[in-house]
């Protein structure tokens, strides 16, 4: 299944939907009209998970030599007397929702992040489960050279990912921070070589969309509570979870197929 949007392309295969920034001559960066298409794309995500045949996993991931530049400056042109935008109103209506949803999504989300993910592009591929980068690629906290704070969750992602020290280098630096180096943080999951980049998020994205959707969903989501959490909330969250998993066909059949050793056939119920 494909679908034509102007900024954006989207198609499912396989149960496997992938999102790709499509304007590549600014980078892939985000005007409202990209936003709408974004935003569009996803509520089909959302609605394809409990569909027939299901969406079982995200990949995202930008056209030509860039994943995205983050906010497109030239609907920012702020200089010479013009009328401030209200940037309050446009990270409440556009990036703040949209970093929600993509946390909250009940399946993996990858990010394949093919060049140079800048602003809040370089967040928008944070907020995704697992980032594979190129090697090509790097990460810029471009904020600071424009005089603005990290946003799109930067600054709840970075000191989480790599720690206080890197995160304010990052962000007060603003220096391009190269995939390999950023593998080696742990600020991403993996550094791939370019020509390997999608045929391994492919190979991986196909795997989760065959795996216990259910649990994936509920990992990511103990994951994320866990921050907010003491041990003993968030053992209790996971045993409200395993609870919840103990029930499902896909434990029944991971269980089963361990015992007979034979493949699992998850179904994701
Ligand atoms: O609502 C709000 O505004 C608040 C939210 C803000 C969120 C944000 O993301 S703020 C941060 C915005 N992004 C940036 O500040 C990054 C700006 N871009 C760059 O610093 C550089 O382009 C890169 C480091 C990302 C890449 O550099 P390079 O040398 O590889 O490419 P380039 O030549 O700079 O860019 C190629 C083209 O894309 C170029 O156009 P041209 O000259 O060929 O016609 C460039 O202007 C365009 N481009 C790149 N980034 C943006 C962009 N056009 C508009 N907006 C961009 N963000």
């Amino acid at each position: 299944m494909a679908t034509n949007y102007k900024n954006i392309r989207f198609e499912v295969e396989r149960g496997v939907a992938t999102l790709t920034l499509n304007r590549p001559e600014r980078l892939n960066s985000f005007t409202a009209a990209m936003h709408a298409d974004v935003r569009h794309a996803l509520a089909r995500v959302e609605a394809g998970v409990t569909a027939e045949p299901t969406v079982r996993c995200l990949v995202i991931t930008g056209a030509g030599r860039g994943f995205c530049a983050g906010q497109d400056l030239n609907d920012r042109a702020v200089g010479a007397g013009a009328e401030p935008v209200d940037l309050g109103r446009t990270i409440d209506t556009l990036y703040k929702p949209l970093v929600l949803k993509l946390q909250r999504l009940p399946i993996p989300v990858i990010a394949a992040v093919n060049g140079v993910a800048a602003g809040a592009g370089a967040n928008l591929a944070l907020v995704c489960d697992l980032v594979f980068a190129a090697r090509s690629a790097n990460f810029l906290q471009a904020f600071a050279k424009i005089g603005l704070v990290p946003d799109c969750g930067g600054t709840w992602f970075l000191p989480r990912l790599v720690g206080h020290a890197r995160a304010l280098g990052l962000a007060l630096l603003a220096e391009k921070l190269p995939a390999a180096e950023a593998e080696a943080w742990g600020l991403i999951w993996k550094c791939v070589d370019d020509a390997e980049l999608m045929p391994t998020v492919r190979r991986v994205a196909e795997q989760l969309a065959g795996g216990p959707t259910r649990a994936y969903a509920r990992a990511k989501a103990a994951i994320h509570a866990a921050g907010g959490l003491s041990l003993e909330g968030s053992l209790d969250l996971e045993r409200d979870f395993q609870r919840e998993l103990g029930a499902s066909h896909d434990y029944r059949e991971g269980v089963a197929a361990f015992i007979e050793k034979r493949v699992a056939k998850f179904t994701g119920e």
